[in-house]
C-alpha cells in the first residue's frame, strides 16, 4: 500500500467528465481554502538565519524575509519568479487552469485538463524543491494519487503513486527538513496516521505512525521553527490540544493548554521567528487572540473583537516577514488589516469597503514582498486586484481580455 510507482507519461485527462454541480465546486473551493493554512508548512529550514537561507539551494525571488510566505510549496508560484500565480477551476467542465501573474497582468495560461470535481482534490506542494509549485492530485473516490511536477504552465513530470483508501486524507509538510514536500496521511475514521517522505515523484519511505483518537484533528505546523514540520492535534469537542514534534518520522509528544470548543484556530507567524503561531477566534463572542509559539512555550495576547460576519486571512502587507491579518466582512463589504507584531496589533489599516459579494484571495502578485488581494466577482467576472503597500491599496481592474465567466472559481 505504501509503495510508489512512477509513469512519467501519465495522462492528466484520465478522469471522467466533470460534475456540473455548483455545490460541488463550492465544496472544492472550501477544500482549497484550507491552503491558507499551508503557511504553517515546514518546507524550508526555519532554524537558519536569513543569510544562511540566502545561501541555500532554493532562494525565492521574492524579497519577503519569511520563507513561509514565499515558499512555492505554500503559495502558488509555478515558474519560481517570486510572483504568486493563480489556479482556476471550471465548475462546469472540471478544467483546471494555471495563470502566471505579473502584478495585475496575466502573462501566460496553461491547462491541466479536465477532472471530475466530485472526486478530485488537490494540494499544492514542492516535491522536488526547485522553487516551482507542484500538485498532489487525489481521487477521493478511487483512492488514486498522482504527483505533478510543474515547470511554469507545463507539466514537467507526472507520476502515479500507490492508491490509498478513500478514508485517508493527505496533508503536506516537510518532516525531515530536506525542503522536499512530504505527505502526511490521516484516516479520520480510524485515527490511523502515516508519513510518506518524498523525493520528487518517488516515495523514499512510507512509515506508519501511532494511531490517534479519531476525535483529534491534525494540522501541519512547525512550532519549534526547526524547518521540520510538526503536528498540532485538537479535539474540537473537549478543547484538548497537543503537539507532535517531528524529526522525520520520530515524534515527541507534548500537551498544550486546552481551549474550549467555542474557539477555532488558524495559523500564521505573527512575530516572524519562523515558528508557527495560532490565531484563536471565538465565533460566539467575536473574541480573538494570538498564541505565539516557541516549542511548547506559549505567549498569549488578546486582540480586538469582531462579530461573526468577519472572516480572516493571513498575509504580510508591510513585507516585514511577520504575518498580518486581513479581515473581510461578508455582510457589509468592509475590510481592515491588522499589521501584527507578535501578540499585538502594531497598525490597523482602514481599507476601502467594497461589494460584499466579492471574494478575496491573497497573494503577492507583483513579487515586492507585500501581499496583495485578488477580488473575484463571481457573477459579472469584473475582478480587480488591490496592490497593497502597508495600509494603502491601489485598485486595478483585470483586463477584459482576461475576464473569466461565472463558472470559474479561484482560491
Ligand atoms: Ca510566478
Ligand atoms: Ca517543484
Ligand atoms: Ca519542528
Ligand atoms: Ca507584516
Amino acid at each position: 500500500m505504501f509503495e510508489s510507482q512512477s509513469s512519467s507519461d501519465l495522462s492528466l485527462n484520465i478522469s471522467g467528465w466533470a460534475s456540473e454541480s455548483f455545490q460541488k465546486s463550492r465544496q472544492l473551493a472550501s477544500n482549497f481554502d484550507n491552503l491558507d493554512s499551508l503557511i504553517s508548512l515546514g518546507s524550508l529550514s526555519g532554524s537558519k538565519s536569513s543569510s544562511q537561507l540566502q545561501s541555500s539551494a532554493v532562494v525565492s525571488a521574492n524579497p519577503n524575509p519569511n520563507p513561509y510566505l514565499t515558499s512555492a510549496a505554500i503559495t502558488p508560484d509555478f515558474n519560481g519568479d517570486g510572483k504568486t500565480d493563480k489556479v482556476w477551476v471550471d465548475s462546469t467542465t472540471g478544467e483546471i487552469i494555471i495563470r502566471l501573474m505579473d502584478g495585475t497582468s496575466v502573462v501566460e495560461q496553461g491547462s491541466l485538463g479536465n477532472f471530475d470535481l466530485s472526486a478530485y482534490d488537490y494540494k499544492i506542494a514542492d516535491f522536488n524543491s526547485d522553487g516551482k509549485t507542484d500538485f498532489l492530485l487525489r481521487n477521493k473516490t478511487t483512492g488514486e494519487n498522482s504527483v505533478v511536477l510543474m515547470d511554469g504552465t507545463k507539466v514537467g513530470t507526472a507520476a502515479s503513486l500507490t492508491s490509498v483508501d478513500a478514508a485517508w486524507n493527505p496533508q503536506i509538510g516537510d518532516f525531515n527538513g530536506d525542503r522536499k514536500t512530504d505527505i502526511f496521511w490521516h484516516n479520520a475514521t480510524t485515527g490511523e496516521n502515516a508519513i510518506w517522505e518524498m523525493d520528487g515523484t518517488t516515495v523514499l519511505n512510507a512509515t506508519v505512525l501511532d494511531t490517534t483518537d479519531p476525535a483529534l484533528t491534525p494540522t501541519i505546523v512547525d512550532f519549534d521553527g526547526n524547518g521540520k514540520s510538526d503536528i498540532f492535534w485538537r479535539n474540537q469537542t473537549t478543547g484538548d490540544n497537543s503537539a507532535w514534534f517531528m524529526d522525520g518520522t520520530q515524534k515527541t509528544e507534548f500537551a498544550l493548554q486546552s481551549q474550549d470548543a467555542a474557539w477555532t484556530y488558524s495559523v500564521g507567524d505573527f512575530n516572524g521567528d519562523l515558528s508557527t503561531d495560532l490565531l484563536w477566534r471565538n465565533a460566539q463572542t467575536g473574541e480573538n487572540k494570538v498564541w505565539t509559539m516557541r516549542g511548547i512555550l506559549v505567549t498569549e495576547g488578546a486582540l480586538g473583537t469582531l462579530d461573526s460576519s468577519w472572516t480572516s486571512k493571513i498575509g504580510d502587507f508591510n513585507g516585514d516577514g511577520k504575518t498580518d491579518i486581513f479581515w473581510h466582512n461578508g455582510t457589509t463589504g468592509a475590510n481592515t488589516a491588522w499589521l501584527m507584531d507578535g501578540t499585538t496589533v502594531a497598525t490597523e489599516a482602514f481599507l476601502p469597503t467594497n461589494n460584499a459579494a466579492l471574494t478575496p484571495s491573497l497573494g503577492d502578485f507583483n513579487g515586492d514582498g507585500k501581499t496583495d488581494i485578488y477580488w473575484r466577482d463571481q457573477t459579472a467576472g469584473t475582478d480587480n486586484i488591490w496592490t497593497i503597500n502597508e495600509t494603502t491599496a491601489v485598485e486595478t481592474l483585470i483586463s477584459d481580455a482576461d475576464k473569466l465567466g461565472p463558472q470559474w472559481y479561484t482560491f
